[in-house]
C-alpha cells in the first residue's frame, strides 16, 4: 500500500530544523503531511493560517508533501489521511523524554507508530521558540528559518533585525 506519515508540529514558525525533517521524512514515505496543531496550551505568535500559509510555501518544491491544520486529535486526523506513522525530529534527550509519552498514547489511542528522525548536527539549536526570543529582541534569524518567515515573525513581533 501507500505510506503516509504526518509530521505534527505547532510550527510558529517553521524553522529550517522542521524543515530538514519534512525533507528527510518525504524521502522515507510516499507522502507526507505537515499537520499544524491548533496548539491549545500556549498561545501563538502566528495565526494559524500564517502559519499554514508559511509551511506551504516552504515546502513548494516537494511534490509529496502537503500541509494542513489538525483540529482536534491527532491520532483522528491520522485515520482520516490514512496515515499509519507519525515523524518526529529528535534534537536532544529532552526532546525524547517529551516524546516518548506522545508516542505511546497516539500507539494506545490509535494504533499509529511514531518513527524519529534525529536532528542534523548544524541545525541542533534551532527552535521555534528562540527564533521567537532572538526575532523579539532584534536579532538576525536569517540563518533559523526562510526569508517569508522571518518578515512574518519581525512584523508580528513589531521588530526588525
Ligand atoms: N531539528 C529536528 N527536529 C526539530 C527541530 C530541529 N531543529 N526543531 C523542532 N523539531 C521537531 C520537534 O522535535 C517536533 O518533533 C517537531 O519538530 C515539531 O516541533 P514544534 O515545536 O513545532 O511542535 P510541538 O512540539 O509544539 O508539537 C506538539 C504537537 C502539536 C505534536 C502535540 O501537541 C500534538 O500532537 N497535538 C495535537 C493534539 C493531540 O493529539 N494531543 C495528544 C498527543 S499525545
Amino acid at each position: 500500500g501507500v505510506s503516509v506519515a504526518v509530521f505534527p508540529g505547532s510550527f510558529d514558525p517553521i524553522t529550517l530544523g522542521h524543515l530538514d525533517i519534512v525533507r528527510r521524512g518525504a524521502t522515507l514515505f510516499d507522502s507526507v503531511i505537515i499537520g499544524v496543531a491548533r496548539n491549545a496550551a500556549k498561545k501563538a505568535l502566528l495565526e494559524l493560517d500564517d502559519r499554514l500559509r508559511l509551511a506551504r510555501l516552504a515546502v513548494a518544491d516537494l511534490p509529496n508533501v502537503t500541509v494542513e491544520a489538525i483540529p482536534g486529535l491527532l491520532v483522528d486526523f491520522c485515520r482520516e489521511r490514512e496515515a499509519s506513522t507519525i515523524v518526529k525530529g529528535l534534537r536532544s534527550g529532552s526532546d525524547l523524554d517529551d516524546e516518548v509519552p506522545m508516542a505511546a498514547m497516539n500507539r494506545h489511542l490509535g494504533g499509529v507508530e511514531t518513527v524519529f528522525v534525529p536532528a542534523s548536527g548544524a541545525l541542533l539549536h534551532v527552535a521555534s521558540t528562540l527564533v521567537r526570543d532572538v526575532a523579539r529582541y532584534g536579532g538576525d534569524i536569517s540563518d533559523l528559518v526562510t526569508p517569508e518567515v522571518a518578515t512574518a515573525v519581525y512584523a508580528a513581533l513589531g521588530t526588525r533585525p
